[in-house]
């Protein structure tokens, strides 16, 4: 998928946040929390070993399926949430958001149990931790589950199928590409995580640091150091504090998460150190744009999150209709995102990441 093609579907998830907010409520109280019979869908699920996909079947209707982001309230998976709510619609099934308002994978587990136990066809998970969820996840699936990781993975023996935003490589060498062209090619980095076992953060700070060890576009590039927000707000903003005062002469703070990179933004924005040290990472439009506006932040990356919900929902109902079983080279018509295939360890890729800057960021709405 191009980027174009890819941006151009953005307005059709706008960020209207008291419209959507109440469709989304009004969506999820007239799924009464999906509560499906687990004896009404014997067909579908993962524990289904003898699975043989049919490329040509159709989406079953009345299929559950609920989305698990790492935490609620977090800008970035209600956009997601609300584009897959539309999708669920679509395809005549029952929907429903729930999760911790804290990151943490001890904090999910209840909440697999839960939709588990309540007999839901589909859980789309954002993982706090790649193996601490796996026990959960592994009775999910033996009770009929179909699992399907989003944004951020899971071992991939406790799941059918990942979808993920970018390539891993593609996020973190777009992340130091974007640092090094705002501090001219040299100086010191720190990253502004969230938090240290998120799987996904922890592969884009690989490939980070990776590339300032063996790119020589980059020698004279130092990381300084990570610093983990948790994906809270308040505590992201303190770490910021903290890495600017522990590093005096910082150049360049990356932060890859939506979360961190709008607190760092916020403290910059009104520190002496405002246009010093630049400041990107991974960040939602409309949570930056008063940054950008202000003169804090040049240039950050990310992809449709309202994009990469559809995707996670025509996955896991693409497994569930045994239209594939998540292995490697079957495909699958996503809707008007158009044909999928499944690639390596059953990861499906949407697509790669944009960037925004002052001149393209009133072009988006999520
Ligand atoms: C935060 C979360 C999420 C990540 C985005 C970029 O919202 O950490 O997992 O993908 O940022």
């Amino acid at each position: 998928m191009s980027i174009g093609r890819s941006l151009q579907r953005i307005p059709v998830h706008p960020a209207a946040p008291a419209a959507i907010g109440l469709a989304l409520a009004l969506a999820l109280s007239a799924c009464g929390g999906t509560t499906q019979d687990s004896q009404d869908d014997t067909d579908s699920g993962s524990d289904d070993s003898d699975a043989v996909a049919d490329p040509d079947a159709d989406y079953e209707s009345g299929l559950s399926l609920a989305m698990l982001p790492k935490s609620v309230n977090n800008p970035y998976f209600e956009t997601s949430s609300e584009a897959a709510a539309e999708v669920v619609d679509e395809l005549g099934g029952d929907y429903e958001y729930t999760g911790p308002s804290d990151a943490t994978a001890s904090s999910q587990v209840s909440y697999i149990n839960t939709v588990s136990q309540q007999g839901t066809d589909v859980i789309l998970l954002s993982a706090n931790d790649p193996n601490a969820l796996c026990s959960s996840l592994e009775q999910a699936r033996a009770a009929g589950t179909v699992v399907v990781t989003f944004d951020s993975d899971v071992d991939a023996d406790c799941r059918d199928a990942f979808v993920s935003q970018v390539d891993d490589d593609a996020v973190g060498e777009t992340l130091i590409e974007m640092a090094a062209e705002q501090i001219g090619g040299s100086g010191t980095v720190a990253i502004l995580s969230a938090t240290a076992n998120a799987t996904n953060q922890n592969a884009w700070i690989d490939v980070i640091e990776e590339q300032i060890e063996t790119n020589p576009d980059y020698a004279d590039i130092e990381l300084a150091g990570v610093a983990y927000g948790d994906d809270e707000d308040e505590k992201s903003f303190q770490e910021t504090q903290g890495l600017l005062q522990a590093n005096p002469d910082l150049d360049a703070i990356i932060s890859p998460t939506t979360v961190g990179i709008a607190a760092a933004a916020r403290y910059l924005s009104s520190s002496d150190q405002q246009g010093e040290v630049a400041l990107t990472g991974l960040g939602t439009p409309n949570q930056m744009r008063e940054y950008v506006e202000d003169g804090t932040v040049t240039e950050f990356a990310l992809w449709d999150p309202g994009e990469l919900g559809e995707l996670a929902v025509y996955t896991g109902a693409a497994i569930a209709s045994n239209i594939i079983t998540g292995a490697e080279g079957e495909t699958f018509t996503a809707g008007d995102l158009g044909e999928y295939t499944v690639g390596e360890d059953g990861v499906v890729t949407l697509g790669p990441p944009a960037r925004f800057n002052a001149e393209n960021i009133d072009d988006y709405d999520f």
